[in-house]
């Protein structure tokens, strides 16, 4: 087992973030709530997220969970939207205003070109259920994650990624009875609907999950990226398409026929392409 030597990033109140050999560590930090996040988690994760994408030597990024409670020995990843934040317009900031900004941090999740996988130690509820179903990736403690969806009790939900993203991954059926009899399921039986991908002892989740990343990073960064968008690019519409076309671009860039047509315009005369129509 690999013990990774993390290094703080940045202290933060909600979450910690920690960095180490070209992998970001972003963890929940309420264990006493189960971890459930209020607006101001959300800023501290898109900052961390937005971080950790700029980062030219992160590759990976975990979405992991401090814990356990110290009330009562219990582990959570995160229980979704904190209902003490709630007011009766949505979950109210330290300023007043109402916010949906966790849909911000998911599509942070989403469109960044590299792998994010959730690690999953206890508790994924609601809306924290969601965010493990838009990570890439996600390992669960065999012992003590449970996977759940409150969405329906509380008329707080999410009828984006996590729901109809997720019926793609376990099934519509599957997917029903999950949000519509919000059930607990255990990471083996997460792991047997297709929405986990591995079951790890729970004293392994950490360094197992370390392990996947840097397994990851010993690949392509360019493949990584364009197989992360190809993959998503069916479900995200004309936006998947724009993000896909974003790395296309990116590669035009790096060919002599971009260099000729910037250098053209520059020099103010017509381009003279390179001539070559690459079958
Ligand atoms: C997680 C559960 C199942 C754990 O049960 P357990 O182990 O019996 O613990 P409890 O005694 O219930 O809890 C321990 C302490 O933690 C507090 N707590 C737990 N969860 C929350 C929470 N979500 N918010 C605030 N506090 C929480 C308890 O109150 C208790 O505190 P004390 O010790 O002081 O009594 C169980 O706790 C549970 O079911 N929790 C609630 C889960 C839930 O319903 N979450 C909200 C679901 N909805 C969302 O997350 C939507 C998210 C969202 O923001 C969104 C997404 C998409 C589109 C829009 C939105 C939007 O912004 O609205």
């Amino acid at each position: 087992m690999i013990q990774p030597e993390w290094k703080t990033a940045k202290e933060y109140e909600d979450i910690t973030y920690q960095k180490c050999n070209g992998v970001a560590r972003i963890a929940f930090n309420r264990p006493n709530v189960r971890n459930a996040f209020r607006p101001k988690t959300t800023k501290e994760l898109y900052e961390a997220f937005y971080d950790a994408g700029e980062d030219v030597n992160i590759g990976v990024v975990l979405l992991s969970a401090e814990g356990p409670s110290t009330k009562d020995g219990v582990y959570s990843f995160c229980s979704g939207g904190d209902q003490k934040a709630r007011g009766h317009q949505g979950y109210v900031g330290d300023d007043g205003y109402h916010r949906l900004n966790i849909l911000e941090v998911q599509r942070l999740i989403r469109f960044m070109p590299k792998a994010v996988i959730a690690v999953v130690p206890g508790w994924a509820v609601g809306g924290g259920h969601s965010l493990h179903v838009v990570c890439d990736l996600t390992l669960a403690s065999k012992e003590h994650a449970i996977f759940k969806q409150t969405d329906a009790d509380v008329t707080s939900f999410d009828g984006g990624y996590g729901s109809a993203y997720l019926a793609k991954m376990v099934g519509q059926k599957r997917a029903r009875e999950i949000f519509f009899l919000g059930r607990n399921y255990s990471a083996q039986e997460a792991y047997d609907m297709g929405m986990v991908n591995a079951v790890i002892p729970h004293d392994e989740l950490e360094s197992t999950a370390y392990e996947w990343a840097q397994e990851i990073l010993e690949k392509s960064p360019t493949s990584i990226r364009m197989l992360k968008f190809a993959m998503n690019l069916t479900d995200d519409g004309m936006v998947g398409q724009q993000v896909f076309a974003g790395e296309a671009t990116r590669l035009a860039y790096m060919t002599d026929e971009a260099k000729e047509g910037r250098d053209a315009f520059l020099e103010k005369r017509k381009p003279n392409f390179p001539k070559k129509w690459i079958p």
